[in-house]
């Protein structure tokens, strides 16, 4: 018989701290009309005194006990992220350790704001080859990665992380299609964290931005070019029966364009980023747990929703789920 990976909960963190358009404008050249007229986002959460692990941590917490797990029950756990405590050890390992998860190898994925639909996918693919439980975190702190100088990009990001716990109990597949990509030629669009050469030996050391780069002209017709075409290329006459589409939360003008692309409504791509801005690879897990805290979304109704996310890498990926 065929093993089916299944969600069986979600969860999600936000830091307490709550930073408003006017809060930015106190410290930043900007305001509270310039950022939500082209953005959508109003506030966004920004970490005080927790490092992204724990914030994955409180995640993970909440997923096992939301299902009746036990830590010592998890055969693995990915954590997505651009914002790591450590090169090494991956935040996954420092979550494996803080919850006690003794059986569960652990590591980070790196694909930025597609990270969460890279990871569900492996691990998709890890419970249909014989893992039984394992836990997929998207968790970043942004808000030690930008430039607080620069206020094209500083205002946009925010901290947070969601995830979910998948056993190999499903009675169909969770993935009825999908589509990984990614552009290296296109990386410089969207960088952060460089590192330059600075051994003894260097024979040159080339200077760059170590805070988050991002040309947000180039991203923004990526995704209405080419993220725009390969979704309509893997759904193709399903799109319209589709339930919701949960896309990376960039920027409202962005949902509202792909929407108008595949000729869908607006109600139907979920938005969350009024309240917490970007946060890379934790916006596609936080929207859909709070889908489902809303009871828009229910795990098990078999409700057809699309997970999306594009960004540094370049990097897009979608999955057609069936909840
Ligand atoms: S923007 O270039 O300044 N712009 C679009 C022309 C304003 C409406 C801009 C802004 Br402000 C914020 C975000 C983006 C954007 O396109 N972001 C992304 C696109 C693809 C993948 C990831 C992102 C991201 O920001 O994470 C553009």
């Amino acid at each position: 018989m065929e093993t089916y990976a299944k969600i069986v909960a979600t969860a999600s963190y936000l830091p307490e701290k709550i930073v408003t358009n006017d809060d930015l404008a106190q410290i930043l050249d900007t305001s509270d009309e310039w950022i939500t007229s082209r953005t959508g986002i109003r506030e966004r959460r920004i970490s005080e005194n927790e490092n992204t692990s724990d914030l994955c941590s409180k995640v993970a917490e909440e997923l096992l006990a939301k299902s009746g797990t036990k830590a010592t029950e998890l055969d693995f756990i990915l954590v997505a992220t651009m914002s790591p405590d450590y090169q090494t050890p991956a935040t996954a390992c420092l979550v494996q350790g803080k919850i006690g998860a003794v059986h569960a190898f652990a590591f980070d994925l790196s694909a930025a704001c597609s990270g969460f639909v890279y990871a569900l996918s492996m691990a998709e693919k890890l419970i249909r080859t014989g893992s039984k439980k394992g836990l997929v975190i998207g968790g970043e702190v942004l808000s030690k990665v930008v430039d607080w100088q620069d206020r094209s990009t500083a205002v946009l990001f925010g901290d947070g992380a969601g995830g979910v716990l998948l056993t190999n109990e499903g009675d169909y597949p969770l993935i009825e299609k999908e589509h990984l990509a990614a552009d290296g030629t296109r990386g410089s669009s969207l960088t952060s964290g460089y590192r330059m050469l600075q051994s003894p030996y260097a024979l040159e050391s080339i200077e760059q931005k170590s805070t988050l780069t991002m040309d947000g002209r180039e991203i923004f017709d990526f995704v209405l070019r080419d993220v725009t075409k390969s979704l309509q290329a893997l759904l193709g006459e399903e799109a319209s029966s589709i339930d919701y589409f949960l896309l990376h939360q960039a920027n409202a003008r962005i949902l509202e364009k792909v929407a108008r692309k595949l000729k869908l409504p607006q109600e139907r791509f979920l938005q969350n980023m009024a309240r917490y801005g970007n946060t890379s690879g934790a916006t596609v897990p936080i929207l859909l747990d709070e889908g489902i805290q809303k009871g828009t979304l229910s795990l098990g109704s078999q409700q057809k929703v699309v997970l999306s996310g594009f960004g540094g890498g370049l990097t897009w990926g979608h999955l057609v789920l069936c909840l």
